[in-house]
């Protein structure tokens, strides 16, 4: 197929290419040393044989280390620095790496076990912009890795309703297709410079955020963890595009008023993108009356990447997701499949879409991946939506309740449920999510303990739920219950909870 990166052929016959590539704090990389970094790597782990992990901090060799096994052929497995132990556990032996990528001087946790770790190595030239040294990379003159337009470019895990995270395995077509439809829709130029401080162990900052500037041959300036000073230093030295989930642009709704200096810089930016969980109508307001600018929202999912976005050149419209990206078929269906035809704002339909941005499958869950098509390959995306007369997607919802949005991150209240019933202090356990103004939803555990008379603490769950699976899934609140409501069934009925 063609390069993924256009730009990074690293062809030594070429000038070194000296434009900036890549800048995480006061390190960076020019195009010329992302090939020659990114390229020595792909040689080495090319004949990996297997996916290769990637200890997914937000630092230069997170994004090196993905460049390399793209450049390779390689699958690439990016993992949240933060798992816990039977997350970390879980993905290692369903991704079944065959070495794990680091940043010299990370402490890898022992589920690791003897699995083969290479340090990425970034070279002399870090932060210099030397560029000297270039050498021929996997899709430039010459390359000899083997790869096709279906083969897989990354797994991510990603949540479900119940049970451990399944790994959605992306082909190399789907990263991109669903960058190219955006470039379409946002105008996404090599002129542009983009910042963020979203994690890169998801398609949001990953794919979206460090794949998209070099697949157009632009930059990306990481912030290595989200601030409102550092989106108004960078928007304020050239960036032009701000990429984050609504928590982000509500925090940044809640500077403004007394932040003159980001109220400025935001005007200043070209766009302002908004994905992975709504943005309230509220903040959208609140930000375009303090900058003038309007936030534009697309919808995508770890399975499908990108299905729809605002358009920058279309009318922006607070509270829609925008419209279908080229190439990706949308449609809104009844609870039987019967394809809904009205464009009313009004008849309420699942959402499905089938196009080249589709994932290929749940790695090892032939089960599940064949729950997740319809047979003429429609994606069911369990996202439940209304359409404008003019094709605006309004999304209203989420088939399945036990699915949290939290920060932007997607949560099953499953997998909390079973990490908290492993808690001795634990007879009966039931989440679930309740709006939060900064969070979009914060995670609830309903607990009936095992001794009333001495209750676990709040802290004490929370902190077994984060060292189990992630500081993210951990509970916000804690609420203590002599019984779970049950219908005749057994069967936990959550929306009797009190409060729900
Ligand atoms: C707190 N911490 C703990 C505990 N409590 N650590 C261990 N045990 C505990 N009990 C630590 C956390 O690890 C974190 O550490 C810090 O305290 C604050 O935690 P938290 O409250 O979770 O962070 P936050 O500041 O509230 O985070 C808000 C956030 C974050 C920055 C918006 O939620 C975020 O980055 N969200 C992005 C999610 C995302 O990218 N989603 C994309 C997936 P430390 O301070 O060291 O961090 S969706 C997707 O990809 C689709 C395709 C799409 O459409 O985009
Ligand atoms: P994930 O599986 O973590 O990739 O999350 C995908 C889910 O995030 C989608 O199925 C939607 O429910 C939600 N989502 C992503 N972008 C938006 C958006 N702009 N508005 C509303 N929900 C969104």
């Amino acid at each position: 197929m063609s390069s993924l990166f256009p730009g990074l052929t690293g062809d030594p016959t070429d000038t070194p290419d000296e434009r900036p590539a890549l800048r995480f704090g006061d390190r960076s990389l020019t195009y010329a040393e992302l090939a020659a970094a990114a390229g020595a790597l792909a040689d080495r782990i090319s004949g990996a044989g297997g996916p290769v992990a990637v200890w997914a901090t937000p630092t230069l060799e997170t994004a090196v280390g993905v460049v390399a096994a793209l450049l390779a052929g390689v699958p690439a497995v990016p993992l949240n620095p933060k798992s816990g132990e039977s997350e970390l556990g879980h993905i290692l032996k369903d991704s079944s790496p065959t070495l794990v990528l680091t940043a010299h001087g990370d402490q890898l946790p022992s589920a690791f076990g003897a699995l083969e770790r290479i340090d990425v190595a970034i070279g002399t030239g870090t932060g210099t912009g030397t560029g000297t040294g270039v050498r021929v990379s996997a899709e430039g003159p010459g390359a000899t890795y083997d790869f096709t337009p279906e083969t897989p470019a990354l797994i991510v895990y990603t949540s479900g309703t119940t049970g451990p995270p399944k790994g959605a395995v992306i082909p190399r077509r789907a990263v991109a297709a669903t960058l190219d439809a955006l470039a379409d829709a946002w105008q996404w130029t090599g002129e542009d410079v983009l910042v963020h401080g979203l994690p890169l162990f998801h398609v949001h900052g990953l794919i979206l955020g460090i794949l998209g500037p070099l697949r157009r041959g632009g930059s990306v300036r990481h912030l290595g963890r989200f601030g409102t000073e550092g989106v108004t230093r960078e928007l304020n030295d050239g960036a032009t595009m701000l990429f984050g989930v609504p928590t982000m642009y509500h925090r940044i709704a809640e500077a403004l008023p007394g932040d003159p200096e980001l109220a400025e810089a935001l005007g200043r930016a070209r766009l302002l993108v908004s994905g992975s969980a709504a943005l309230p109508v509220h903040d959208h307001e609140r930000i375009t009356a303090a900058t003038g600018q309007r936030v534009v929202e697309r919808y995508g999912m770890t399975e499908t990447l990108m299905n729809t976005s605002v358009r920058a050149d279309g009318e922006p419209r607070a509270g829609t997701v925008g419209v279908p990206l080229p190439g990706v078929e949308l449609r809104l269906v009844e609870e039987d499949g019967a394809p809904i035809t009205a464009y009313d704002g009004e008849t309420v339909g699942e959402i499905q879409v089938r196009g080249p941005n589709l994932f290929t499958e749940y790695l090892n869950r032939p089960d599940a991946t064949a729950a997740a098509f319809t047979d003429d390959g429609w994606f069911r995306t369990g996202d439940m939506a209304v359409r404008d007369p003019d094709g605006y997607v309004r999304i209203v919802g989420r088939k399945a309740t036990d699915l949290i949005k939290s920060g932007g991150y997607k949560i099953g209240a499953g997998e909390i449920e079973n990490a908290l019933l492993e808690h001795a202090g634990v007879r009966e356990a039931a989440v679930t999510g309740e709006p939060d103004a900064d969070l979009g939803e914060r995670i609830v555990a309903w607990i009936v303990p095992a001794d009333a008379q001495s209750p676990p603490h709040a802290d004490e769950l929370a902190n077994h739920v984060a060292a189990r699976l992630a500081p993210h899934k951990r509970p916000r609140v804690v609420r203590y219950l002599d019984a779970l409501p049950r219908n005749d069934m057994g069967k936990i009925m959550k929306r009797a909870l009190p409060g729900e």
